[in-house]
């Protein structure tokens, strides 16, 4: 029985081993381990391993700005579209930790920023789907260093592919979708052209915070649009200029 999955899952990856784009691959809270959602393993499975992260359809990008597949890099499935909820979530994850996430190896023309939110669910997190409602915040993000280097592709090549992002230590605890992002700006120099890479992964904060933004959420769709700073940007033009991270601040409350 195994053996023919196998065989199925092999020959699935063969078929996809064309190096290009990229998602998380693996989450690591303290000393688990997470195995995310593995698009060219996971679908062929007679039953599919439980994973924290949203179901993918690939490692492409989505570059549709005005569509929901811009929330959790968008899965249509039985009707559902955008955000398939994952059917479980780790834990615990406790507020002041660091997360590690681990990327496919990133290719080097995929220069772009780094950017995590969170959006805290309102109840059973293996149920919900934002929608287009405005629940996220930021909580980090990194896009090009003084000297040049981009968060993605120099500091993530540098690290292993591993982006570590904490917990906000005065965070409510509950259930919350991590929603990170690489926009990969190689083709932004012109509208359309930038791509969006996000993965969302959902995680149980544990704590005795009570800290929670209460203005300033976002939606995604809506957070950015073609005119937002750092969609539309020419990384080739001058390697000075600095170049300024989509969406909100970063929100500091929870620190
Ligand atoms: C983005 O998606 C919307 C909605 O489907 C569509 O009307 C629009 O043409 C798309 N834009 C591009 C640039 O593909
Ligand atoms: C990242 O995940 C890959 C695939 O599971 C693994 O081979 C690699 O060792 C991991 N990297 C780190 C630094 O844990
Ligand atoms: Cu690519």
């Amino acid at each position: 029985m195994f053996g023919i999955v196998s065989a199925v899952v092999l020959s699935a990856l063969a078929a996809t081993s064309v190096k290009a784009h990229g998602y998380v691959q693996d989450v690591v809270v303290g000393s688990t381990h997470y195995t995310g959602y593995l698009p060219y393993q996971d679908p062929y499975y007679p039953t599919p391993p439980e994973r924290i992260i949203r179901p993918i359809p690939g490692n492409g990008p989505v570059n549709n700005l005005t569509l929901i597949d811009i929330q959790c890099n968008g899965y249509t499935d039985g009707g559902v579209v955008g955000s398939k909820p994952a059917p479980i979530f780790a834990s615990p994850v406790p507020a002041g930790s660091q997360v590690q996430l681990n990327w496919t190896t990133w290719p080097d023309s995929h220069k772009g920023p780094m950017i995590t939110y969170l959006a805290r669910a309102p109840s059973d997190i293996t149920q919900w789907q934002p929608g287009t409602d405005a629940v996220w915040f930021k909580i980090a993000e990194a896009g090009k260093t003084a000297d040049g280097k981009w968060a993605a592709t120099d500091l993530l090549t540098a690290s292993n592919s591993i982006y570590t992002f904490t917990v906000p230590p005065k965070l409510k605890p509950g259930q919350y979708i991590v929603r990170h992002e690489i926009i990969a700006l190689h083709g932004a120099f012109e509208a359309y052209g930038a791509q969006f890479y996000p993965s969302c992964i959902q995680i149980e904060v544990t704590g005795t915070g009570s800290a929670l933004p209460t203005s300033g959420l976002v939606s995604f769709p809506g957070a950015y649009t073609e005119d937002t700073p750092g969609i539309i940007f020419d990384i080739y033009s001058d390697p000075t200029l600095p170049y300024p991270i989509p969406g909100p601040a970063v929100w500091t409350g929870g620190n």
